[in-house]
């Protein structure tokens, strides 16, 4: 009677488990920790197992050998602000809120950091609404503290970092936040360097595992290192290198974060949540200087953050979810952050709310064919430097400035430094691109397109 009972029991729960998370129907665990670790302004060439031959990675090297490295992942953005709001709400940057570092607010010249509104829906609170619990720790730069954008408002249980950008360059800082309060680091007060902020926030992370180890939990890692200014409290092995100053910082703080994704790494098995926790690592946007020659941060790319060219917007990408990912393996298939909060819902049975315009890449991590990947088109824009738009679409890469209404058409199978524009071979395709440039762009009150005065007397 009673194994009945149980068989009964154990059927109806399989048949709740297969109707409320299709994708894991009869696989377990069922929903897995979320850890989404986002260092800042790191490039694709920075660590080993993309091709770094200077800054030591140990541990970013294997994770990529416990699982699965992209070589063909974009940012949402080539700076930090945008790029974290593609991230948070799945829209690309013709649609979501935040489109600059900061934008305009009653009118031309005012500019402000803009914050996620009310109505921005956020994977956040789509995985707490799903029965995660969820945390974020490093860098916002979606909201300042007296705005609807701060992170305990936008879905995340708990918070400790810095709200603004401009705040998180100083890494001897005297305070933090904590949730909606100040959290002072009396350590640093007049000048003092006690307290290197990343060390906190890495021990945060760390703590937040462990008191959570018992629950579903989505951890949004965006750490500060290796972003500006350059300091650091050592420079490793890389002091007495034949290399200007910034750059030993730079190879410190990467190396500095790697040994921090090292305990963390080491904490999930310790804690026996190895193979209940996916992993993703990656940077917000491309690296912020080339280092050529020396370093070579942004790989064999061109252009560097702050540009719509593969060095700005290209990044890192590991995933690792033993037994579930598959390890060692180099995937050159593309997606972007739009994509992530999609994936994130796929995987949860969390569900997708509003307009989102990146797709899930699960099937893609999980090692199955997703050949849409390669005839869908990712799309980005930017707004210093005059308005700029740029698409990629299979092996294609399209770039149209504004300024001077010159499209440039890149084929990325065969130059992928986007050194040789054959816009003028492939009419076909850059009308299809232009097409959708334009009807991917939604105009926002906040970043109005401007076209140059110095192009409308040309045309008188
Ligand atoms: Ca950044």
């Amino acid at each position: 009677m009673k194994s009945i009972f149980v068989r009964l029991l154990l059927l109806g729960l399989g048949v709740f488990c297969a109707l409320v998370y299709p994708s894991f129907a009869g696989s377990a665990p069922a929903r897995p920790n979320i850890i989404y670790l986002m260092v800042d302004d790191m490039g694709w060439g920075d660590a080993g197992c993309y091709g770094q031959k200077h800054i030591q990675t140990p541990n970013i090297d294997r994770l990529a050998r416990e699982g699965t490295r992209f070589t063909d992942v974009y940012a949402g953005a080539s700076v930090c602000a945008p790029s974290r709001s593609v991230l948070m709400t799945g829209q690309h940057l013709g649609h979501t809120r935040i489109r600059g570092n900061s934008g305009m607010v009653g009118g031309v010249g005012q500019q402000r950091r803009i914050p996620l509104e009310p109505g921005d829906v956020t994977v956040a609170m789509l995985l707490k609404q799903a029965g995660y619990t969820t945390g974020i720790t490093g860098k916002w730069g979606l909201g300042e503290p007296d705005t609807a954008g701060i992170p305990n408002k936008k879905g995340f249980d708990e918070w400790f970092g810095y709200l603004n950008q401009q705040h998180a360059h100083t890494y001897y800082t005297d305070y933090l936040w904590k949730n909606t309060e100040r959290f002072p680091l009396t350590g640093n007060l007049n000048g003092q360097t006690n307290l290197y902020s990343h060390d906190l926030i890495a021990d945060w992370s760390l703590d937040f595992v462990k008191r959570h180890k018992g629950e579903p939990f989505f951890l949004y890692l965006a750490w500060t290192l290796p972003h500006g200014k350059y300091v650091v409290p050592s420079l490793e092995t890389y002091g007495d290198k034949d290399w200007p100053h910034d750059f030993k910082v730079h190879a410190a703080m990467v190396t500095r974060l790697d040994r921090d994704l090292g305990r963390l790494m080491a904490l999930l098995k310790e804690l026996g949540l190895d193979e209940k926790t996916i992993v993703f690592f990656c940077s917000d946007n491309g690296g912020v200087a080339r280092r050529e020659g020396v370093l070579d941060s942004v790989g064999p790319f061109r252009g560097q953050k702050a540009a719509q060219y593969e060095g700005g917007l290209r990044v890192p990408m590991i995933v690792r979810w033993p037994g579930k990912v598959a390890a060692g393996q180099v995937s050159s298939a593309p997606w972007y952050f739009a994509d992530v909060l999609p994936t994130l819902c796929d995987l949860t049975g969390a569900k997708v709310a509003g307009k989102v315009d990146g797709v899930s890449v699960l099937p893609t991590i999980l090692g199955r064919a997703q050949p849409e990947l390669s005839t869908r088109m990712m799309y980005w824009e930017q707004y210093s430097g005059g308005f700029q738009q740029a698409v990629r679409w299979g092996k294609w890469k399209g770039h149209q400035v504004a300024a001077d209404g010159k499209f440039a058409l890149y084929d990325l199978s065969t130059d992928q430094m986007e050194a040789r524009d054959v816009a003028a071979q492939h009419p076909d395709v850059v009308k299809r691109l232009r097409e959708f440039m334009t009807a991917a762009h939604v105009p926002s009150p906040n970043w109005l397109v401007k076209v140059p005065a110095a192009k409308k007397a040309k045309k008188k």
